[in-house]
């Protein structure tokens, strides 16, 4: 049996580090396996239309990373095939420091003097104090738990949003669709860390953008089908909201010719909030490997019916 490995880049790295720990696990690139069907488990980010056909004695896929949208609704991938995805692995910090940036460029303004400087204008400007802004973090997971959390820690104004009901020290956790509208009417710093589903699909609707008080900041990590970028750019260009800091958008490249890219309220970044680190994710695969194949609770095993 075979633990294949296919990511989009590095796969020869993934290999070596899956090996250099687990050195009575045969592991091997798939594009080397001679026969698929010895392939028991794969380590994966790479998803092209029936990638998993071949596969016929699959029994796990470890997703690469934390959004496992692109695993399901496949005909290629069987429901009893267990789609394990990342807990963590490192991001967690990383996605912290990407909010805290928005954060800090609300507080001192930052913003503001990157449009200043195309101006020539000398115009500094008094910062607010952590606990004046008034943040709310959309999906409170293994990623957006963190980030409240640790906004928390520093002083924000921190609410967050889930499905279901949590506590979070220092954090006003509210759940449920019912409560969105009104937590969106009170929120200056809005940033999304949600999965891909059905039910959040566009959450981020023009109805709801212009729920956000005026001068409102948006920050969008979760996935580019949250927000309607149209909607956005309207009230970033009608003034209503003072900038956004998208990470994930509609299609991927966003394309050369899309206007979001000349809009000087926004900033962007390639889907690069928040990188799976190997050692880290090869350490946490082998963890539920030996927990899965002994039967045994496996975190981060994605609920089909949930969709994340
Ligand atoms: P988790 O599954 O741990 O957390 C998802 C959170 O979203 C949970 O709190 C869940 O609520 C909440 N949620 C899901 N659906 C709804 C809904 N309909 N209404 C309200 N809350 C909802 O995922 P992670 O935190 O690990 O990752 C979150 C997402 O971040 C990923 O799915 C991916 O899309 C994105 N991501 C982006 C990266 C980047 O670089 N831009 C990097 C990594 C991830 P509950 O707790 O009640 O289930
Ligand atoms: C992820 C991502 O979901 O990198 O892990 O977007």
């Amino acid at each position: 049996m075979i633990f294949a490995v296919a990511a989009t880049t590095q796969t020869r790295k993934w290999v070596e580090a899956f090996r250099s720990r687990a050195p009575d696990l045969r592991v091997d690139a798939l594009e080397d396996v001679p026969n698929p069907g010895d392939v028991a488990w794969i380590a994966t980010w790479e998803t092209a239309p029936g990638r998993f056909a071949p596969l016929t004695n699959l029994r796990a896929v470890f997703a690469m990373g934390a959004g496992v949208e692109k695993f399901l609704g496949r005909d290629d991938l069987r429901d009893d095939v267990a789609l394990i995805r990342l807990n963590d692995a490192g991001m967690a910090v990383q996605m912290a420091d990407y909010a805290l940036y928005a954060a800090l460029t609300v507080l001192r303004n930052f913003d503001h003097y990157d449009r200043d400087k195309a101006g020539f204008t000398w115009r500094p400007l008094r910062p607010r104090s952590p606990s004046s802004l008034r943040v709310t973090v959309l999906g409170l997971g293994t990623l957006g738990g963190f980030v409240a959390a640790r906004l928390a820690e520093r002083g924000y104004t921190v609410s967050g949003w889930s499905r279901s009901e949590k506590q979070i020290p220092n954090v006003r956790a509210v759940h449920g669709a019912d409560s969105l509208d009104r937590l969106l009417a009170e929120t200056e710093l809005l940033i999304s860390i949600l999965p891909s589903t059905p039910e959040t699909r566009n959450l981020l609707d023009a109805r709801r953008l212009a729920l956000l008080p005026r001068g409102a900041y948006v920050v969008n990590a979760g996935r580019g089908d949250q927000l309607d970028l149209d909607a956005l750019l309207n009230l970033l260009d009608n003034g209503h909201l003072r900038g956004a800091q998208l990470d994930v958008f509609p299609t991927e490249p966003l394309p050369a010719t899309h206007p979001a890219w000349e809009n000087p309220a926004l900033r962007i970044t390639p889907h690069a909030a928040a990188f799976t680190l190997i050692d880290e994710a090869v350490e946490q695969m082998l963890d539920k490997l030996a927990r899965f194949e002994r039967g045994e609770k496996v975190e981060g095993l994605v609920d089909r019916t949930r969709c994340y």
